[in-house]
């Protein structure tokens, strides 16, 4: 059985790949920060799971002295974030320095930690960026300056591992709807609920999740470099149907007005 390391577990989409990589037949060790959750997800999934601050490099030691000498056949890098949407003039530096951290910096220490197993035995790397790692858009420098750089990771180690077995693979998602991801951004759940209203059907956990698995699931000569994948109802970051009743989200209005 197949043993996949999952980040950013806790909730979301990382919680959905755990269900789901498990219902396909992989052991899966979930890492989060909360292990609350992670205790939950563990006895309903059979996962097994190790609480870990990826930002802390003694919690990635952890991490991998939990995951000992048995074989580890992938890691999928889902633990991230975005803070805030406020206009490059005004933009809080803990903000952008913290998304670098949770994006960039920590897929960075897990995929270093994890790698020399791959190059030697075999292994896939799944990068879970966003459009934002793509496209920008008013009130998005932070999290798309963060998801850009976390794209090069990828795209970098994909041209210095030409040739050895391991696989580089790109899931970057549009507007997906989750408990968790616009109410971290926006600050409440009000303002996270308006960034889906009226939108016909957006994007779920499970969609993603399903796109990671059939990645995943490719012959192991096949490396899937990217998928973009957004509901019907969005064309690109700044394009969005939404019903006539919806009102447009006040946060990106706010940093259009601000430009202008
Ligand atoms: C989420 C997509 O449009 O909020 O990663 O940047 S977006």
């Amino acid at each position: 059985m197949a043993r996949i390391v999952v980040t950013g577990a806790s909730t979301g989409i990382g919680e959905a790949t755990v269900r789901r990589l498990v219902d396909e037949g992989y052991s899966v060790v979930a890492t989060a920060r909360r292990q609350e959750r992670l205790i939950a997800l563990s006895e309903q999934t059979g996962c097994s799971y190790f609480a870990a601050d990826l930002t802390v490099q003694e919690d990635i030691d952890g991490l991998v002295e939990f995951l000992g000498q048995e074989p580890v056949a992938g890691l999928v890098n889902v633990a991230g974030g975005a803070l805030g949407q406020d206009p490059v003039a005004s933009g809080a530096i803990a903000d952008w320095q913290r998304m670098y951290d949770i994006n960039v910096i920590s897929t960075l220490r897990l995929t270093q930690a994890l790698l020399p197993r791959f190059r030697e035995h075999g292994g896939d790397l799944v990068f879970l960026t966003s459009t934002a790692a793509h496209e920008t858009y008013p009130g998005g420098a932070g999290y798309t300056a963060a998801k850009h750089a976390e794209r090069m990771i990828a795209n970098t180690l994909r041209i210095e591992l030409v040739g050895e077995p391991v696989r580089i693979i790109e899931v970057a998602p549009g507007m997906v709807k989750t408990e968790e991801f616009s109410k971290n951004r926006l600050g409440g759940e009000d303002a996270a609920e308006k960034v889906y209203q009226g939108v016909a059907e957006p994007l779920v956990a499970e969609d993603i999740a399903d796109i990671i698995f059939w990645a995943l699931s490719r012959p192991k000569h096949v490396n899937i470099d990217l998928v973009t994948v957004r509901p019907v109802a969005q064309a690109n970051s700044w394009t969005v149907a939404r019903s006539a009743d919806a009102p447009e989200p006040e946060l990106p209005r706010t940093a259009l007005d601000s430009i202008k």
